[in-house]
């Protein structure tokens, strides 16, 4: 008998749940960085074990939003909330309970499963694990709690086992060999970003989008055309630097990560422009591909 069950992963920003979504899925669908703030809208990432299909809405990192991309990303992850069987709150071990945590325990249903997971335990203690259990059990009751280590792919199978319990009879939403519902085009613009994530000082790869322009794919070899839009003149030299460096440097490790996702050579030609102020523009948030689902 196939069981479903569909799992939001939410949080405030960079404890992890990018990380964790890839650890389950063994599989790179989502982009991480040290920086606050990577995920911009939902993905979704594919388990099927058993004869259980476990469907995970990784959520950008809810905060206070400065413009209205931001705005965009805190209404997907408050959005997936209320579309799932199951919600994964994840914390950092250490953390107290802060107001994201708060607003996020309140929107989740006394009916709805929820499994608090702590996070980042290969750089943290016993005790600190402790009493941030200690901590949010004081606020409500959890389903489950987990410790686990995301990078080391510690625990997470426990979550799995958890969640399991909660699955529904129901035919299975995806074919059994596929991880994420996103088209290649997605993960490759993805990858681009992530590598400026890397890369380029803090402001400049926030006020990114990339848009890729034509993808070409042959028996050998994918070819893809992408654009880099920034937000300000000033950060299109920085990005392309001197004599082309980081450009290039961009490029180089955005296409060995693709050739690993992708299986097969890839040749990727970046361009930067520059779009003024885009993140505060409803349009421009748009066109990027932001578009609210509801
Ligand atoms: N030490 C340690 N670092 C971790 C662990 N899990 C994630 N990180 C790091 O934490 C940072 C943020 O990880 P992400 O997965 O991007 O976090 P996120 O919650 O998806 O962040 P947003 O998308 O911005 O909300 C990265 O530098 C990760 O390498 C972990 O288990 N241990
Ligand atoms: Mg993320």
């Amino acid at each position: 008998m196939e069981k479903t069950i569909f799992a939001a992963i939410v949080g405030r920003p960079n404890t992890g749940k990018s990380t964790l979504l890839n650890a389950i899925l063994g599989q790179k669908v989502a982009i991480v960085s040290a920086k606050p703030q990577t995920t911009r809208t939902r993905i979704t990432g594919i388990l099927t074990k058993d004869e259980t299909q476990f469907v995970f809405l990784d959520t950008p990192g809810i905060h206070k939003p400065q413009d209205k991309l931001g705005s965009y990303m805190v209404r997907e992850a408050n959005g997936a909330i209320g579309d799932v069987d199951a919600v994964l709150l994840v914390v950092e071990s250490g953390n107290r309970v802060g107001e994201v945590e708060k607003t996020i325990m309140k929107k989740v249903g006394e009916d709805t499963p929820l499994i608090l997971v702590i996070n980042k335990t290969d750089v943290s203690n016993a005790t600190q694990v402790a009493e941030t259990i200690m901590r949010f059990s004081a606020e409500r009751e959890f389903d489950a709690v987990v410790p686990i280590s995301a990078k080391n792919n510690e625990g997470v199978e426990h979550i799995i086992a958890e969640l399991g319990k909660f699955a529904n009879e129901s035919p299975w939403f995806f074919p059994d060999d596929i991880v994420t519902d996103q088209p290649e085009r997605a993960i490759a613009a993805e990858i681009i970003r992530e590598k400026m994530l890397r890369l380029l000082a803090e402001e400049i790869p926030h006020g990114v989008a990339v848009v890729i322009e034509s993808f070409k794919e042959s028996s050998k070899i994918i070819k893809i055309r992408a654009e880099i839009f920034c937000e300000k003149d000033s950060h299109k030299p920085i990005i392309i630097g001197k004599r082309g460096d980081m450009l290039k440097k961009i490029g180089s490790m955005a296409r060995e990560d693709m050739e690993n996702i992708f299986g097969i050579q890839v040749f990727l030609d970046l361009w930067v422009k520059v779009k003024e102020n885009w993140r505060e523009q409803n349009a421009a948030i748009a066109n990027f591909g932001f578009k609210d689902e509801n």
